[in-house]
């Protein structure tokens, strides 16, 4: 290996030499506790602490940066105090994530550090929205993102890079190419000489680096991050290096040929850079023994900080508490003066006026900008807000999502627009495992509302008519919203954007144009969480959500005979179930109408909840009305007959004749 001194000082020169040290004595130490049995699982980064330390070293301590399961280099690099590491890996409180997640998946605001979540490709993203947010601010930053050769096989790692090319962002997409994903070797993974030639379809520039060479990752990177705190960009680095031990140490390396292994033994980062500095006179043999005792002794009495640590006690209360971060939402009164105006009209006024509001909230989503969206509830935005506040995204709502939380993790507001709710599928991942765990996770928030225009009855088929708000209300984490009426859905989007965790906020299009109210024509704010009651009656309770509420409305206008109490829950995460067995506790008869189809609707769980809680107060079986166990049809005859619509007025007089 050669090695260029250039003009670091020796100084420099034994900082990255200890820098690279410190990370491969800690492992050497967790591979014998490993075998000891006293840590569970350890995946390995010997043999790429170059790549760490260097980027790490090049940056700023200000600039964030995103490791993935090899870049010890990176927390050392950064000064994480190893005692709350080494309880970070044991699970115990002074940890970072209060024993709910494992080894590197914690981020920490304090040593700006972004760590993974388990899938690896989110992370890419997630780097973008970090970055979009120092670029709005004009902070010239750069943001260094990690991620291996498998990883890019994952869509998220094209549409991250492709966002950052588009919207040129200040990105470093560090690849670590070190031969396997697990035991996958390069050539089943990627079939092009080298991932580099890639950036060019990106419209990026790249740099093929000697991963395991000190010198050259520093100095290369270092070059780099001036050029792009200059002239903000995205770079695409493909660092070449070798995995030295197994994917987890369980896992072995039998599936590696041994002379590829010898091969990369012999580039071993730190021992060659060692004899080099020895050779040059920068170190002494007694100074690195000294270093390597020193480093022992920090090693040692942090463990037995960590090991004398108690396991970690909570309560169900304590963790129930922490999956969202608290939030006392202020309630703004809705002024007297108000129009008669559409549902689509009050969601696009609570829009507006929260970006007044809000200087730093950002809306993101496929056409948003000049076109307004397909629905036009942005229209007119950019004029007054800018093209840096309302985005047009490529098709990629898989990075969009995670760009989101970026946004959030450095400070911002987001407003994530699906240009319809079904393809939220394209999006699913990073809302269910990275928005929905982060703040249990290590206390990160997600302020982030999805948009979901969603529901049939429009004609549109299988995949423009969903209402799949079950996807995510039985996913902790997250608070689903579904209005039914203008007033409620600007009051409510108002609410949704001031509060700091992810928010899927349900729009049904089948009453954007059709439903009119009187809507307060100022801002205002309605709380999440609270049922509303249309209706009060003693003989039945009606439960429903979205447009299901105007066809139970529509129901009872028939039938003025039913002595119906009609619920509409507005919001179905938290679920206000006071209400509802309130309600069921006077009337004893519960139908809920479900536009979703049956099964693991929110009308099972509010079903079940009423039998455990509110059994001996029923007079009948509870009901429940949804829609066909199919997709949805697109005649209009046929979704007539899948939509529950007519089943509800007939189930309904049965419950009422029981
Ligand atoms: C979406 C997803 N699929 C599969 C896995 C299982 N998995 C974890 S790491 C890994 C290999 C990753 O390889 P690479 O990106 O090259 O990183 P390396 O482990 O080599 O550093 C696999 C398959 C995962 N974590 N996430």
């Amino acid at each position: 290996m050669r090695y260029h001194i250039g003009d670091f000082d020796n100084e420099v020169l034994i900082q990255l030499y200890e820098r690279m040290l410190k990370p491969r004595m800690i492992e050497e130490k967790m591979l014998i506790l490993l075998r000891q049995g006293k840590i569970s699982k350890w995946f390995s980064g010997i043999g790429q602490e170059a790549i760490s330390v260097g980027v790490a070293s090049a940056l700023k301590n200000e600039e964030y940066i995103l490791p993935m399961h090899r870049n010890l280099g990176v927390f050392t690099t950064r000064k994480v105090p190893l005692n709350r590491l080494f309880a970070q890996w044991q699970g115990k409180a002074s940890g970072f994530t209060k024993g709910r997640d494992r080894s590197f998946h914690f981020g920490s605001q304090e040593h700006k550090i972004v760590g993974m979540i388990s899938h690896l490709g989110p992370q890419l993203g997630v780097a973008d929205g970090i970055a979009l947010a120092d670029s709005l601010r004009r902070k010239k930053r750069v943001t260094a993102v990690f991620t291996g050769e498998g990883a890019t096989s994952e869509g998220d790692f094209h549409e991250a890079l492709n966002v950052a090319s588009v919207w040129n962002l200040p990105v470093l997409f560090c690849i670590e190419n070190n031969g396997y994903g697990l035991s996958t070797p390069t050539n089943e993974q990627y079939n092009c000489a080298h991932l580099a030639d890639r950036a060019k379809g990106y419209g990026m520039e790249c740099r093929i680096i000697e991963g395991n060479n000190i010198l050259e990752v520093y100095s290369k990177v270092s070059e780099l991050c001036k050029a792009i705190r200059k002239r903000p960009r995205p770079v695409f680095l493909e660092f070449k290096t070798f995995r030295m031990r197994g994917h987890e140490e369980a896992s072995g390396t039998k599936y590696v040929p041994e002379k590829l292994m010898a091969k990369w033994a012999k580039k071993d980062p730190i021992s060659n850079y060692e004899a080099f500095l020895l050779d040059k006179k920068v170190l002494t043999s007694a100074y690195i023994e000294n270093l390597k005792a020193e480093i022992t002794e920090e090693i040692n009495s942090n463990l037995e900080l960590a090991f004398n640590e108690e396991p970690i006690s909570s309560t169900l209360s304590n963790e129930i508490g922490d999956v969202y971060q608290s939030f006392d939402n202020e309630i703004v009164k809705p002024s007297e003066n108000t129009s008669n105006i559409r549902f689509v009209d009050a969601i696009s006024n609570g829009l507006r006026q929260s970006m007044e509001r809000h200087n730093e909230l950002i809306i993101m989503g496929q056409d948003v900008a000049e076109y307004g969206g397909v629905f036009k509830i942005t229209e007119g935005f950019t004029k007054e807000f800018g093209r840096s506040r309302v985005r047009n995204t490529p098709i990629c709502e898989s990075a969009i999502v995670s760009a989101a939380m970026g946004l959030s993790i450095n400070g911002m507001k987001a407003v994530v627009e699906m240009q319809f709710a079904d393809f939220v599928t394209s999006g699913f991942n990073p809302v269910v495992n990275y928005l929905a765990k982060v703040h249990y996770r290590w206390g990160q928030n997600a302020d982030v509302v999805v948009r979901m225009p969603c529901g049939g009855g429009v004609g549109a088929g299988p995949f423009h008519s969903q209402t799949n708000e079950a996807w995510f209300t039985k996913t902790p984490g997250l608070k689903v919203v579904y209005p039914a009426f203008p007033k409620d859905a600007k009051g409510l989007l108002t609410s949704s954007i001031n509060d700091p965790n992810p928010v899927l906020f349900f729009e049904h299009k089948g009453l954007y144009r059709s439903v009119y109210g009187d809507v307060p024509d100022d801002y205002y704010t309605l709380p999440l969480g609270k049922a509303s009651i249309l209706r009060t009656g003693n003989a039945v309770s009606i439960v429903s959500y979205g447009a299901g509420v105007h066809w139970a409305l529509e129901a009872l206008e028939k039938h003025p005979e039913i002595d119906a109490e009609l619920i509409d829950l507005r919001t179905l995460q938290p679920l206000d179930v006071d209400t509802i067995y309130e309600s069921v506790k006077k009337t004893g008869r519960l139908i809920i109408l479900q536009e979703d189809s049956l099964f693991g609707g929110i009308a099972s769980d509010i079903s079940a909840l009423v039998m455990e809680n509110c059994f001996e107060y029923l007079d009948a079986p509870v009901k429940r009305v949804t829609s066909l166990e199919t997709p949805i049809p697109f005649a209009a005859n046929l979704e007539a007959d899948y939509l529950p619509k007519k089943r509800f007025e007939e189930t309904l007089l049965e419950l009422m004749d029981y």
